[in-house]
């Protein structure tokens, strides 16, 4: 399943919406992974405030939302754009790369409720391809 010229063409138009709104985005998306899917909190345990919102959720959920950006930018080549990334999950933090995939839900989740007139059917397709891509290319170092 890979990104055709039209995905990628998809994606990165309905980015320039998300943009100004990405650290909203990000720490509810971020917020919404820890309740709903409470098993990605053992990851945060360092943090003192894992509850919705909390000023590392937000600061963490602008974080997250630059590696997507990231992403964008490098959509043309994620594997190797998103190499020291996969890197830093894979050995540093060893994230269980099935929770990349739970946090995709999440941020989709959150596209949706936050940009209900963007987020067309055909938008939702080409940006589940692309954070589907992104999740694949963060498991790259696992392999
Ligand atoms: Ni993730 C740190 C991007 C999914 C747990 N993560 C980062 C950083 C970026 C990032 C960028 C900061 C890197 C640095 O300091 O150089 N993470 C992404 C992206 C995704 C993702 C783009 C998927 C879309 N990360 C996940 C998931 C988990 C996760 C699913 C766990 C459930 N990430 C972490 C943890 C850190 C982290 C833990 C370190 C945070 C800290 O402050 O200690």
């Amino acid at each position: 399943m890979s990104l055709t010229a039209k995905d990628k063409e998809t994606v990165k138009a309905f980015w320039a919406k998300v943009a100004p709104k990405a650290e909203d985005i990000g720490q509810d998306a971020l917020s919404r992974m820890l309740v709903v899917y409470p098993q990605t909190k053992t990851y945060f345990a360092h943090w003192k405030d894992l509850s919705p919102g909390s000023a590392l959720v937000k600061k963490h959920g602008a974080t997250v939302m630059g590696g997507v950006a990231d992403a964008v930018a490098k959509i043309d080549d994620l594997t190797s754009g998103l190499l020291n990334l996969s890197e830093l999950h894979a050995f540093t933090l060893r994230v269980d790369p099935a929770n990349f995939k739970i946090l995709a839900h999440n941020i989709l989740v959150v596209f949706a409720i936050r940009l209900p007139n963007d987020f067309t059917p055909e938008v939702h397709v080409a940006v589940d391809k692309f954070l589907a891509a992104v999740a694949r290319a963060l498991s790259e170092k696992y392999r």
